[in-house]
């Protein structure tokens, strides 16, 4: 049987690389795009390195930008995928309030012109775009968000993965297979520094050893729905092995607080962690040694949050037959793992 091709926008990030081994897996013949960077490194691409003969044999990287039409054209006529995943990004909330215009052209306008250009020259082929639980923002309740649960965007991230949401089910109306994920927080060990479960995991580990003093974050109160990004990205291929494009929800369904996670990092290393005082004036300190472990820094606050996010992923159960498996505890532990093995 002919092997699929596959294209991954986004393959050095955390969710492209476990996309990448799970297709090389499933006999896939994988191509990525990668950007052009000052220094040629990739952390997450070095991991193939644990499997080079894979890495060397079976993924092809292509330097392409998502903001760059006629590189795209370029490389969908050069290799007529099969199926297409667009997780290229930027994918920071944060940053995105800093850099509006970017974040626009990337996630907006890249996506028009990727799928555009890939239902014109493979028709046939089939589409998932990197959506996410960003596009509900915050409402007032804390109800489970569904696929039927109305969007209120509030960053310019939000609002760029909207716009793309929106353009997949309009060419999906012209009959093009074209999926949207709206995915939850999901992590790893792979995860970005600047993200809060890695943050403080890569931050505490150092407190730890002596060679930092305190982590400086932003909103304690906010609750995010965190899964395991190598179990969401089996739903992405799940979803392109349907016959009929579908939008779904993955989540794991249960959410917890910024400081529930710091509370949980800290303690697993074997800090008696203790909180006192309010608001920007809030900290958290060591019981045994008094040291100060976590300040409260105006810089990480966004100029608009979203409050709590929890998803209701019962049409993915249904329809592609997937459930989260590691609950936020096993997650968090496996990241804190991962890292102390690093040292
Ligand atoms: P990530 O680790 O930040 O990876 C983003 C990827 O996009 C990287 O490979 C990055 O390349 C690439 N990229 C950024 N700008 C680009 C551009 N202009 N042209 C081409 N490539 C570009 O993100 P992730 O966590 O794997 O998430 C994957 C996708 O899912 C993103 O679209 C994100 O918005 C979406 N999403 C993520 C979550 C989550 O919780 N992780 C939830 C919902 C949706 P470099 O390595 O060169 O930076
Ligand atoms: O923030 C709060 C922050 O940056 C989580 C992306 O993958 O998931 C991710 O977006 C929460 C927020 O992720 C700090 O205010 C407090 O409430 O880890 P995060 P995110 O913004 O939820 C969605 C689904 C995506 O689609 C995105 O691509 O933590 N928070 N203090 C902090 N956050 C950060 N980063 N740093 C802090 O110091």
């Amino acid at each position: 049987m002919k092997r699929k091709v596959a294209l991954i926008t986004g393959i050095t990030g955390q969710d492209g690389s476990y996309l990448a081994e799970l297709l090389v897996k499933k006999n896939y013949i994988v191509h990525g795009i990668r950007r052009r960077t000052s220094n040629n490194k990739s952390l997450n691409l070095s991991n193939f390195n644990l499997i080079p003969q894979i890495y060397k044999s079976e993924i092809k990287l292509h330097y392409g930008d998502l903001t760059d039409g006629t590189n795209l054209f370029k490389i969908l006529n050069l290799i007529k995928p099969d199926e297409i995943y667009n997780l290229a990004a930027l994918s920071d909330v944060h940053l995105s309030f800093k850099m509006p215009e970017y974040t626009a052209n990337v996630n907006s306008i890249g996506l028009l012109k990727l799928i555009d250009a890939a239902k014109t020259i493979v028709p046939n082929s089939k589409f998932y775009q990197a959506g996410t639980s960003e596009m509900y923002g915050d409402t007032i309740n804390n109800n489970l968000k569904n696929e039927q649960t109305k969007f209120n965007p509030c960053s310019p991230y939000a609002s760029s993965k909207l716009f793309a949401h929106n353009i997949v089910s309009n060419y999906r109306d012209m009959g093009y297979f074209a999926c949207n994920g709206i995915l939850f927080n999901h992590e790893s060990p792979r995860r970005g520094s600047n993200f809060i479960t890695k943050k403080v995991v890569e931050t505490a580990i150092k407190i730890k050893q002596k060679k930092i003093n305190t982590l400086y974050v932003g909103n304690l109160y906010s609750k995010r729905d965190w899964g395991y990004s190598k179990e969401y990205v089996e739903c992405m291929w799940r979803m392109l092995k349907l016959n009929k494009p579908v939008d779904l929800v993955i989540a794991t369904g249960k959410s917890y607080s910024v400081k529930y996670l710091i509370n949980f990092v800290f303690n697993y290393l074997g800090f008696d962690i203790q909180w006192k005082g309010t608001g920007r004036k809030e900290i958290a300190f060591d019981k045994k040694t008094k040291k100060i472990l976590v300040k409260i820094d105006d810089y990480y606050f966004r100029p608009n949050e979203v409050s709590n996010l929890r998803g209701d992923s019962s049409l993915a159960k249904k329809i592609i037959k997937w459930e989260p498996k590691t609950n936020f505890k096993e997650l968090i532990s496996m990241m804190i793992e991962s890292e102390l093995n690093k040292n």
